[in-house]
């Protein structure tokens, strides 16, 4: 993450936003209007039972100077028109091991015989692991200790933040993270503990011609028709770009912008298909006061065109 930057405002972005809020019977991607009134970020939706669970970090209660809120929130749509807010359902406090202060960052959940596991960024150097029977929780700590620490775990990088898992065809678990230098590693059946080292994931194939696309952070790992598309944030502002590989560990090359810049700080997007079709969630500024600090989660029909994942325009 970028130290602290001042607020950008978006009053014209909110109108116009609250203007194509999709109404009863209309296709959900009408527009992007926010899934939710109160603010809230860093999208990862999952299905689980039948509908999805949209597990999101807490803007409305951060400071509005800093992303320091301390607790993730949880929303859930059986038809991606009408979300339940379905409150605060954990926090930094369920692991004895963190700071009671500790920043709760971009989370990630997945399932796995019968049951739910959240991945929850601590603090800013520490990943932590809970579990739960239920996908609304209650969910405790499936440790004791973090999954990935910075100050333990080799090769964990300069901020193991924003946990993505994808659970491949083979039953192999793999988690990606971090910030600057995107990392991976794979994840024992047991969702719990890692599996092997921490490794770098190399991108080949930036483009020469604008330095500002590297990688950032907001790491992501989907696969589609047999390749693996490894989505993430150039930084801060971001762009969400891709990049593609035949193995998940990589190498991968780069292939182009999917979500270009939201004029907020951060960009951060998760991709899940449901309804018989594909859809990339991300955060944006959409409601009055929002801003870098006070984000919105929406989501965007995604489409493939020969392997090619096609650019969202909005
Ligand atoms: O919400 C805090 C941080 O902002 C996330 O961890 C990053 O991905 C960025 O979206």
């Amino acid at each position: 993450m970028p130290i602290r930057i001042a607020p950008i405002c978006l009053t014209a972005l909110s109108l116009s936003c609250a203007a194509l809020s999709p109404s009863a019977g209309a296709a959900p991607e009408a527009g992007p209007a926010p899934v939710s009134q109160r603010f809230c970020a860093d999208p990862s939706p999952h299905v689980f039972k039948g509908r999805i669970y949209l597990y999101t970090t807490n803007d409305q209660d951060n400071s509005g100077k800093y992303w320091d809120s301390t607790d993730w929130r949880l929303f859930t749509s059986k038809d991606m028109r009408h979300w339940t807010d379905q409150g605060s359902f954990l926090s930094v406090r369920v692991f004895s091991w963190a700071r009671p202060d500790a920043k709760a960052w971009a989370p990630e959940a997945a399932y796995r015989n019968g049951k739910y596991y959240f991945y929850a960024p601590v603090g800013g150097d520490k990943i932590g692991v809970a579990v739960s029977d239920d996908p609304k929780g209650p969910f405790k700590d499936a440790r004791g200790d973090a999954l990935i620490d910075k100050a333990r775990d080799a090769n964990a990088g300069a901020e193991p933040i924003d946990p993505a898992v994808l659970i491949d065809d083979d039953g192999q678990a793999y988690m990606v993270f971090g910030t600057r230098v995107p990392k991976i590693v794979r994840l024992k059946a047991d969702m719990t503990e890692t599996e092997g080292s921490i490794e770098d994931i190399r991108i080949d194939g930036f483009p020469a011609t604008d330095p500002k696309v590297k990688y950032g952070e907001a790491p992501y790992l989907n696969k589609h028709d047999g390749l693996y598309y490894f989505t993430f944030s150039t930084g801060w502002p971001g762009q969400i770009v891709y990049a593609t590989a035949t193995s998940p560990m990589g190498p991968y090359t780069y292939r182009g912008v999917v979500l270009d810049y939201r004029k907020i700080s951060t960009n951060h997007q998760a991709i899940i298909s449901y309804g018989g079709r594909d859809w990339l969630f991300y955060h944006d500024n959409l409601l009055p006061g929002g801003g870098d600090y006070k984000r919105s989660i929406t989501f965007a029909p995604l489409s493939y065109t020969s392997g090619a994942m096609n650019q969202v325009k909005r």
